[in-house]
């Protein structure tokens, strides 16, 4: 069953270099209601356990050291239709491959570091809701 909800990371790297408020505008501009948000910092742990899928893949190891340098801006996000239109907002995970006016093609510096994360599923962006946010911290 679509659920109408995604889930977001502002990555680290997004966070670093202070386009938190920007990306935030595009995300409203597009039409997406925030329904938690909050700035945390993922472990070792939180990072190993959310990318699992990614687990032997030989960028493993960096990405887990990446994700977890910084805070991030975690969130959720209401919209119609909104795994896929969110995935189309942030555009392809290489930004060198992203489409024009994207939030990877603007503001991700490289496939590692690609700004800003954006569930696949209706199912992961449950689960990934579930992993950073309480039910009485979603609005
Ligand atoms: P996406 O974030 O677009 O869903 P993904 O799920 O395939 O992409 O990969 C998760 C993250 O892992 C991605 O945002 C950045 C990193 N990653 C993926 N492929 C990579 C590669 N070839 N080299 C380095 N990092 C990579
Ligand atoms: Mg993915």
């Amino acid at each position: 069953m679509a659920t109408n909800r995604t889930f977001t990371m502002l990555k680290p790297d997004a966070v670093e270099k202070g386009h938190i408020g920007a990306i935030l505008q595009m995300i409203n501009a597009a039409g997406f209601r925030i329904v938690a948000m909050k700035l945390t910092q993922m472990t070792t742990s939180d990072a190993e356990t959310f990318y699992a899928i990614h687990k032997e893949r030989r960028f493993f190891p960096e990405l887990v050291t990446y994700m977890t340098r910084g805070p991030i801006v975690a969130a959720i996000l209401e919209k119609e239709n909104a795994v896929e239109d969110f995935r189309t907002l942030i555009g392809a995970t290489n930004p060198a491959d992203a489409a024009e006016g994207t939030i990877r093609k603007l503001y991700a510096a490289s496939i590692g570091e690609n700004a800003v994360h954006g569930s696949d599923s209706d199912d992961n962006a449950a689960i990934e809701g579930a992993f950073h946010f309480s039910g009485r911290e979603m609005f």
